[in-house]
């Protein structure tokens, strides 16, 4: 169906290039020009055709990201910025740590990171999350505030 789409796209596209392109050379009056204008209108359409494919295939202006809620354990606001900030790495755009769900609603690009790279920098300090469980030696060194309940 994409290809469907797309073909339809550019073709529509084409085909108003070509005709603004016409109407341009009209109000010039340009005549006995037939051949010269054939020539033009035909580089101008490969041209045209190529950027817009171009555009139409340069996937990396369309950033997907994936948005996921993962359990982390933690108690207080110092949890909250030590969980978002081991969380904002490259490819994520938003980390927001909730103390009372215990949960992290994290937006990312599926492209550079995982949900697992996340949740191991997360318990690397300190921080259960639901995959990944935090060293004990690291938890012991949290403040008393943080130390969260263990399962
Ligand atoms: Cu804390």
């Amino acid at each position: 169906m994409f290809w469907v789409y797309a073909c339809t796209q550019l073709t529509t596209h084409f085909q108003f290039r070509i005709f603004r392109f016409d109407l341009l050379l009209n109000t010039l009056k340009v005549k006995k020009m037939k051949t010269v204008k054939i020539i033009l209108a035909v580089i101008v359409a490969a041209v045209l055709s190529i950027t817009s494919y171009a555009q139409m295939h340069d996937h990396s202006k369309m950033v997907s990201t994936k948005t996921v809620t993962i359990k982390v354990l933690g108690n207080c606001e110092s949890c909250k910025a030590r969980i978002e900030k081991a969380s904002t790495i490259e490819g994520v755009s938003k980390a927001d740590w909730n103390s009372d769900t215990q949960k992290l609603t994290l937006t990312y690009n599926p492209s550079k990171v995982t949900s697992d790279d996340v949740q191991k920098r997360i318990a690397a300090v300190g921080h259960d999350t639901e995959k990944y469980k935090a060293n004990d030696k690291v938890y012991n060194k949290l403040p008393n505030c943080c130390k969260y309940e263990r399962n």
